[in-house]
């Protein structure tokens, strides 16, 4: 079938809204029809060439919303008319990773999803006959995409499309953290470091956990309004603080923070956000994603003396499992994502909504079709 696609034909060239040719879902898998998709630093950071996994031609989008509308022959779990939102890591259930309990991150599909194609070895996507790849198992930049049953999660019908497509992505990532990587308890103290679309999600999860002290870092004054909203208690920009920032939080923390969170990608950061935790059982969780070839740096022995890095991959989530209940928590009032999208605009205006992130001008952008 013919669909309309957001292209990236090359690193560091805008996208290109194009008619590409879609094959029907093959065994396991099914077809999804977006009705719409945010646009994530993630998308950004591949396009820009710095992801050392970036594949072009390629169509780029991995927090989508949409409704279920053709099965492969096997697919069990989900009918057409469901609505869903695509997953970029999967759920099998089955595999070594999935079996342990210990972690999120399935690997049943890895191999084929790192290079930019289904599960059989193949991508659905071509324009002219020439082949394109698939992004993060998703491309939801484009009116309908295939993805494989095991990574779709199933959601209620009355949850509208363009807030809860943010559940894809940055609204797991970062509330996840909290719950799951961190698992933040009531009265703990926790140090925030970037308020943009991850970090105020990290932000409500903190509050949803009950911590007490909530302060957020950021080098962009405007952040500060939103923040205070999603529950932030102290704001810190870095420009304005005498002196090096880590004892300065330290201090503001009455002795280091209980648990951080890096949410920019800065390798230097991730060095402040592990020092500034509390001696003894500080705990920092890097979220952020480097540019490829970056390394992070700290003396042992701030490991030595009890703090403890750790990092988080979609907040720790269980996909098929858990974007269900975080849909619910949004329709119960629990979460806030309104005010977090800052437009909602069609998908022809996909690089508007590149430039107005990169200008710091949005939190999230939501593209309709
Ligand atoms: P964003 O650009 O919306 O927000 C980053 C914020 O950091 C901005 O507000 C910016 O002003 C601030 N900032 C930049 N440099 C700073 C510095 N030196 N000190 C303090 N503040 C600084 O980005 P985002 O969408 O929130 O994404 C954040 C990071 O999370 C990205 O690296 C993204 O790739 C990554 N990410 C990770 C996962 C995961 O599963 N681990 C998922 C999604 C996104
Ligand atoms: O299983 O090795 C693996 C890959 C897991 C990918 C997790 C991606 C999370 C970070 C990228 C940002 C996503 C928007
Ligand atoms: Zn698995």
């Amino acid at each position: 079938m013919d669909v309309k696609a957001a292209i990236a034909f090359a690193a560091g060239q805008p996208l290109k809204i194009e008619t590409v040719q879609l094959q029907p879902p093959q065994a396991g898998e099914v077809l999804i029809e977006i009705k719409a998709t945010g646009v994530c630093h993630t998308d950004a950071f591949t396009l820009s060439g710095a992801d050392p996994e970036g594949l072009f031609p390629t169509i780029l989008g991995h927090e989508g919303a949409g409704v279920v509308v053709e099965v492969g022959a096997g697919v069990t779990s989900l009918k057409v008319g469901d609505h869903v939102i695509p997953l970029y890591t999967p759920e099998c259930r089955q595999c070594k990773f999935c079996l342990s309990q210990k972690t999120n991150l399935c690997q049943a599909i890895r191999t084929t999803q790192g290079r930019g194609l289904m599960p059989d070895g193949t991508s659905r996507f071509s324009i002219d006959g020439k082949m394109i790849h698939h992004y993060m198992g998703t491309s939801t930049f484009a009116n309908y995409t295939v993805l494989p049953e095991i990574a779709v999660a199933k959601i209620r019908e009355d949850a509208p499309f363009d807030k809860v497509c943010y559940i894809g992505c940055g609204v797991t990532t970062g509330v996840g953290a909290v719950i799951n990587t961190a698992k933040v308890e009531p009265g703990a103290n926790v140090v925030v470091f970037g308020l943009g679309g991850i970090g105020l999600n990290v932000i409500q999860g903190a509050r949803l956990a009950g911590a007490d002290m909530i302060i957020g870092v950021d080098l962009n004054p405007n952040r500060r309004s939103l923040a205070e909203k999603f529950g932030m208690t102290h704001f810190v920009n870095p420009l304005e603080v005498e002196g090096d920032l880590v004892p300065y939080l330290v201090d503001l923390t009455k002795g280091g923070a209980d648990y951080s969170f890096e949410c920019i990608g800065n390798v230097n950061v991730m060095r402040q956000a592990l020092e500034c935790c509390h001696k003894g059982w500080g705990m920092s969780v890097i979220i952020g994603v480097a540019g490829a070839g970056q390394e992070i740096s700290t003396r042992p022995f701030q490991l030595v003396t009890g703090r403890v890095w750790k990092g988080s991959a979609f907040g720790g989530a269980r996909g098929r499992t858990d974007v269900p209940k975080i849909v619910d928590w949004y329709m119960d009032g629990k979460i806030n994502i309104d005010d977090l999208i800052t437009y909602t605009m069609p998908i022809e205006k996909v690089n508007e909504a590149f430039d107005l992130m990169h200008e710091g001008k949005s939190i999230r952008t939501v593209l309709t079709f």
